[in-house]
């Protein structure tokens, strides 16, 4: 076989990294300190560069507003540049502030809906000035008790807020719409699942489109069934990756489900091979929080499961797969699916790395840098906020 096409691919596939995944967090119990941990927006981009050195493939980095706050966005833009960085995603914070006590964009009082429609509208404003073009939404939004509002209410003034950020996108920006089931609400979350994710993307225009965090469903869901009708409606923004085994866990990607994560890719693929136009414009990403692991060896091992399910749903044999179908062999289709998931992919990852001069093996690359080391002896402070609740 020749493996150059699917060594291309993988080349090609860029993940981009959080911020907010190389600073301290905590679950709401408690925060560990990692020694050498980011504090600041400079030094997040540091680490994450180190993840883009030794995998080649993370020149983006998301970031959340006003975790990431700063003055000179220019400043931020050239100094991501000369690390061979640029700024991706860019994540409004509508869950901090003592206003949002009782939600933002859904909230019954109009001055608290306008504070959170203009803190997205100064979050686009942001992204221009650092050349990024996704917004990315998740809202805390929900209630906690049956009565506490009125669903329906709630549901109008979520679509209403949404128009007025969608208005303020310039041409080329989107809007990615998150979701999850649960929490910090607890009865109802106005942003629960990718059905209304994608009622409000279709209501507000083709520039909105439905972000899937791996992490944010009902156990048991088949987030691959989702993936394939979020393509087939065109609406698949992007991901924030993550494993859970109960919740929201923000595990490392493929740490848990590696097969579900195949399952996921393989629709993509599947997708990509029969030429539907939304697999050009996915946004990959990490969302991942890391309270007491490595963080920056935490973020590389994601990437690598990342690409390992990929890989191998490169490797699935379309065309024996469709005869599978065609044939209603229910086995036989399963089997030539087991079969890609089966093959040992690593050598062929190695081999991407090395024909671009890099170590075959990213974290055996980062420990001898020394950098985990290094950092842990200039940054001796802690940071005194973080993003993370409970940080
Ligand atoms: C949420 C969601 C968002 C993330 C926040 C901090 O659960 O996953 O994407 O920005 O957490
Ligand atoms: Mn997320
Ligand atoms: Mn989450």
């Amino acid at each position: 076989m020749d493996i150059s096409p699917v060594v291309e691919k993988i080349q090609q596939f860029t993940i981009e990294t959080p911020s907010w995944g190389y600073g301290d967090s905590g679950t709401r119990f408690k925060v560990f300190h990692w020694p050498g941990a980011a504090r600041t927006l400079r030094e997040k981009l540091s680490d994450a560069a180190q993840v883009n050195n030794v995998t080649g493939v993370c020149p983006s980095v998301a970031i959340h507003i006003p975790w990431d706050m700063e003055d000179d966005w220019q400043e931020v833009k050239a100094y991501a540049h000369a690390l061979g960085l640029r700024i991706g995603a860019v994540n409004p914070n509508l869950f901090q502030e003592d206003a949002y006590r009782f939600g933002s964009l859904c909230h019954i009082d109009k001055q608290v809906r306008k504070l959170g429609i203009a803190h997205v509208r100064e979050c686009i404003k942001i992204a221009q000035a650092v050349d990024s073009n996704i917004i990315s939404l998740w809202l805390a939004d929900g209630t906690n008790y049956p009565g506490q509002d009125s669903l329906r209410h709630r549901r109008n003034r979520l679509l209403e807020s949404l128009q007025e950020i969608y208005i303020a996108l310039p041409p080329e920006m989107r809007l990615l719409i998150e979701y999850k089931f649960f929490e910090p609400a607890f009865y109802s979350t106005d942003l629960p699942d990718w059905g209304t994710s994608l009622q409000m993307a279709q209501k507000l225009g083709p520039q909105a489109d439905v972000l899937v965090d791996t992490g944010h469903h009902a156990l048991g869901t088949n987030i691959a069934h989702i993936v394939a009708q979020l393509l087939d409606e065109e609406r698949l923004g992007g991901f924030h990756f993550n494993d859970r085994k109960y919740a929201d866990d923000d595990l490392i990607v493929g740490s848990l489900n590696p097969f579900e994560l195949f399952c996921i890719f393989n629709e993509i693929v599947g997708a990509e091979a029969e030429g539907v136009d939304n697999t050009g414009r996915i946004a990959y990403m990490i969302d991942q929080s890391h309270n007491i692991e490595p963080k920056i060896e935490a973020m590389i091992q994601s990437v690598l499961n990342i690409q390992l399910a990929y890989a191998k749903a490169l490797l699935v044999d379309r065309a024996a797969l469709r005869k599978a179908q065609e044939k209603n062999s229910v086995l036989g289709a399963y089997r030539v699916l087991q079969e890609a998931y089966e093959t040992d992919v690593r050598p062929l990852l190695a081999e991407a790395r090395v024909r671009q001069g890099r170590n075959p093996d990213p974290i055996e690359a980062l420990m001898a840098s020394g950098y985990a080391e290094l950092v842990a002896e200039q940054r001796m402070g802690v940071a005194s906020a973080s993003g993370y609740p409970g940080a």
